[in-house]
């Protein structure tokens, strides 16, 4: 068996773009013969390290890809970008398996204890666009450190960590060599892909909003204090009980949220009015709404129009109706809307099954390990700024947008 072993690094069947490692003696040499850089210049014939290359891969047409070097030391290590395509995965595995290396399996513990590499200050200085697109590398992005001594769940962690180790650094990279060599359909649909992890992103750090909110006495604060987990808000048969936002933090599947408990929304007035203004104040900001309606009872009430004004998410994925009280009713009764979650604050039944559907509502595509997340609310809006510039035809700005999302040598 040969020394020199090929592996697939992303997970079967994820994503557009695959990775391929190339590691062993004779990677380089092997790598050399299949690619042809999309420069004029030759790859040179030892690797360097933390170099990248745009070209492609293989004879006649070949497919396009994007070589790294990760590691010239022990034994040089290569990654290949290519398509995320099955077909085009196999194939290009199956031409560094002709060649007489072997494949080996690959698994996302063992990539995590790979020694990675992350791309700075690529195309910072214009000198470095003289020749086929190269960048210059550092190990980690040490402005990861600051958000994760903050962060509160080891999802959270786990992502910034990836960060740490130039996830993200170096999808910015690529992103910068595919424009660089005029690739503009691969780049934007690289950033489309980065831009739409900004929400989480954002959230990292900051907890996600989620918002209780409904007519009086429907049993929204006992929906807080069930999701919660413990008693946090005044809980009374006296409608009009919560005065004030009451907020709690909690976690829903390693998503931080917090949960804010409002006044029941109804015509008020003196101290409770003033509760149910800070109550439709704290709706315009939530992420998610969860709207609650007592069950038990034939007469349901909606958001009004007012309410659903005051509030930024849209009510096709910000809102989540929910029926209190299923205790009380027998069976599922007829009256429940399309989409409605019924459940019993005061029994715990359909609890858990809410906090799953939280979790999914706000992340609903949660990232792979791995994978590149702009990590801090200001990459996430550089990266969603570059994203617009790129689909508007800026790419002079999108570049730049990019560049400054790099870190600092
Ligand atoms: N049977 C039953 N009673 C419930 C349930 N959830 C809440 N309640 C009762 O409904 C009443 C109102 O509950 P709260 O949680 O205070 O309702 P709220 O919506 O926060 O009320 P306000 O703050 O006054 O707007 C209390 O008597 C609760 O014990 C439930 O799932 N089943
Ligand atoms: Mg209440």
């Amino acid at each position: 068996m040969s020394d020199t072993r090929v592996s697939v690094l992303t997970p079967p069947g994820a994503g557009a773009i695959a990775t391929i490692a190339v590691i062993g003696p004779l990677a380089w040499e092997w790598t050399r013969r299949l690619f042809r850089p999309a420069g004029k210049m030759p790859l040179p014939e030892l690797p360097e390290r933390n170099r990248i290359w745009f070209g492609r891969l293989g004879a006649g047409a070949g497919d396009e890809v994007v070589l790294a070097v990760k590691q010239v030391a022990p034994e040089p290590w290569v990654e290949i970008h290519c398509h995320g395509g099955r077909r085009v995965v196999r194939w290009v595995v199956e031409q560094f398996v002709e060649r007489g290396c072997s494949e080996s399996s690959w698994s996302v513990q063992s990539r995590s204890l790979a020694p990675r590499v992350t791309v700075s200050g690529a195309f910072r200085n214009d000198d470095s666009r003289s020749e086929s697109p190269t960048l210059k590398t550092s190990s980690t992005d040490p402005r990861a450190l600051e958000p994760l001594t903050r962060t509160r769940t080891t999802r959270t962690a786990s992502i910034l960590l990836d960060q740490f180790h130039g996830a993200f650094a170096q999808a910015v990279a690529t992103i910068l060599v595919y424009l660089d060599a005029d690739r503009i359909e691969m780049a934007a649909r690289e950033l489309r892909e980065l831009a739409s992890r900004g929400p989480i992103g954002r959230h990292l750090v900051e907890p996600w909003r989620v918002v209780i909110a409904g007519p009086p006495n429907v049993g929204k604060s006992s929906l807080v204090n069930a999701l919660a987990g413990y008693q946090r808000s005044v809980v009374s048969e006296v409608a009009g009980t919560t005065r004030d936002v009451v907020t709690v933090s909690v976690a829903f599947d390693g998503w931080p949220v917090e949960l804010a408990d409002t006044a029941g929304l109804r015509d008020a007035s003196g101290l409770e009015a003033e509760g149910v203004e800070r109550a439709r104040r704290t709706l315009a900001d939530a992420d998610l709404i969860l709207w609650v309606m007592d069950a038990s009872t034939p007469d349901l009430v909606y958001p009004d129009p007012d309410t659903i004004a005051v509030v930024k998410v849209p009510t096709a994925t910000g809102w989540v109706l929910v029926m209190n009280k299923a205790d009380r009713t027998l069976g599922w009764p007829p009256n429940v809307p399309p989409g409605a979650i019924h459940l019993s604050a005061a029994t715990g039944e359909g609890i858990p099954g809410l906090a799953s559907w939280v979790a999914f509502r706000l992340v609903p595509d949660p990232p792979l390990p791995g994978v590149a997340v702009p990590f801090t609310p200001s990459l996430a809006d550089l990266i969603e700024a570059a994203h617009a510039a790129l689909t508007e035809g800026r790419t002079a700005d999108a570049v730049g947008l990019l560049r400054a999302a790099l870190p600092g040598d």
